[in-house]
C-alpha cells in the first residue's frame, strides 16, 4: 500500500458521486485494482465506515480514466461499482451519471487541451465498447462547474453537461431485445428485456400490487418484493445473454407505472438489490425506448412525445432524455443533459 497517497477526484457525476482516478495510478491488475479499491471505499460494510464510499450504490462508484486507446476517441473511461456490503467490484456495466464528470475530469488531469468556451470529449466507454460525445463548459479554457442547469435529485444550478450516444443498443447484450422478443413472461410478470445503454427488465409496478409512485424507503423495506425481482432477475440475466447474474449489477429491475406529472412514464428502478433515488441515466433511455414498443407493459401506460424528448419520471423528479427515431421508428441515438461537480482533488490513502 502506498504511504504517499493515490491521486484522486471525488465528484459528483449527476445525481451519483465516486472517485475519479488515472489508470496509471492504480495498480495494472485487476484483481489488486479491485481490492484497493474496496478498501479506499470501505468496503463490504453497510456503513462503509473505514473509506469513502456514501453507503450506497449510488455513492460507491469509481471512473479510472486513460488515454483512448482507439481513433475515435480522446479518453478510455472504465466505470467499476464498488459494492457497499459485499465484497465485489463490478465492470459489468456502465454508469451515465458518473459518465457527467468524465469529461471534466479528463481536462482537470491534462488528458483533454480545452478549448475556450466548450470542449467537445470523446469517450470510449470500455464497459460497452461505444464512444459517447460529451459537451464540457470551459470559459477561458477552463472546466467551470457553474451555471443555470438544474438536474432533479440535485439540489441547486450547475454548468451542463451534454452528453450524445450513438449505437448504444445491445451494449451489453449484443441486442436491443436479447431474447428477441418486445415481451416475454418471467414468473407471471409481463417484462421487456431490453438494452439501449442499459440491460433492464421494465415490468409493470401494478402487477406487483404497487401503484408506482412509492417511496424508494418504502419498497426496501419490502423483503416480499425484494425477493420476487431478484426471481425474476435472476431467471432474467440467462435470457439476456449475462449469464448468470447472482453476483452481477445488471439487469437492474424497472417497475413502471403512468406519469404523473406531464412526463412520459414513471418509473422505480431496482440498481438491482437498493432502489435508485432517480434513475440512471442508460436506464432512462433503455425505458423510453420500451415505451416504444408495442408488445412492452410499458407502452400501454406512457404518453410518447411527439419531439422524442422523453421526460422519465422517478422517486426525485425527472430526468429528459431525447431519442433520435429513424423513419421506421427505431432509435438511432439518445442525449441528455446533466451536470458534475468537482468535490475533492487530494490523495487518498487506502
Ligand atoms: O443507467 C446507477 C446511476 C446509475 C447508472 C445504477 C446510470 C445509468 O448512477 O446510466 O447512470 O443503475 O446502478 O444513476
Amino acid at each position: 500500500m502506498s504511504s504517499e497517497g493515490i491521486p484522486c477526484l471525488w465528484m459528483r457525476g449527476g445525481t451519483s458521486k465516486g472517485g475519479y482516478f488515472l489508470a496509471s495510478d492504480l495498480p495494472a491488475d485487476p484483481a489488486a485494482r479491485d481490492a484497493l479499491l474496496l478498501r479506499i471505499m470501505g468496503s463490504p460494510d453497510p456503513r462503509q465506515i473505514d473509506g469513502l464510499g456514501g453507503a450506497d450504490p449510488l455513492t460507491s462508484k469509481v471512473a479510472i480514466l486513460s488515454p483512448s486507446t482507439r481513433d475515435d476517441a480522446d479518453i478510455d473511461y472504465l466505470f467499476l461499482q464498488v459494492f457497499v456490503d459485499h465484497p465485489l467490484v463490478s465492470d459489468k456495466q456502465g454508469c451515465g451519471n458518473i459518465l457527467a464528470g468524465v469529461g471534466p475530469a479528463a481536462i482537470e488531469r491534462g488528458l483533454v487541451a480545452a478549448q475556450d468556451g466548450m470542449t467537445p470529449v470523446r469517450i470510449h466507454m470500455v464497459n460497452t465498447g461505444e464512444v459517447a460525445l460529451a459537451e464540457v463548459q470551459t470559459p477561458n479554457r477552463r472546466v467551470t462547474y457553474e451555471g443555470d442547469a438544474t438536474i432533479d435529485g440535485v439540489p441547486g444550478t450547475h454548468a451542463p453537461v451534454r452528453l450524445l450516444f450513438q449505437n448504444i443498443a445491445g451494449s451489453m447484450c449484443g441486442a436491443l431485445l436479447p431474447t428477441g422478443n418486445e415481451a416475454d413472461e418471467i414468473d407471471g410478470i409481463a417484462c421487456t428485456l431490453i438494452d439501449n445503454g442499459m440491460p433492464i427488465v421494465v415490468m409493470r409496478a401494478t402487477d406487483f400490487g404497487l401503484t408506482g409512485q412509492e417511496a424508494r424507503e418504502a419498497l426496501e423495506a419490502d423483503t416480499a418484493l425484494k425477493t420476487r425481482i431478484e426471481a425474476i432477475r435472476l431467471r432474467a440475466g440467462p435470457m439476456m445473454g449475462l449469464g448468470d447474474v447472482t453476483d452481477s449489477s445488471v439487469p437492474k429491475m424497472t417497475l413502471v407505472s403512468a406519469p404523473m406529472n406531464r412526463g412520459a412514464i414513471s418509473t422505480r428502478s431496482w440498481i438491482p438489490h437498493r432502489v435508485h433515488a432517480s434513475v440512471g441515466v442508460f436506464a432512462a433511455v433503455s425505458v423510453a425506448t420500451a415505451c416504444l414498443l408495442k408488445g412492452s407493459p410499458a407502452h400501454g401506460l406512457a404518453v410518447i412525445p411527439s419531439d422524442g424528448r422523453f421526460l422519465i419520471e422517478h422517486p426525485t423528479g425527472a430526468v429528459e432524455v431525447f431519442l433520435d427515431l429513424a423513419t421506421d421508428g427505431s432509435v438511432t441515438g439518445a442525449g441528455n443533459i446533466r451536470t458534475a461537480r468537482k468535490l475533492l482533488d487530494g490523495r487518498v490513502f487506502p
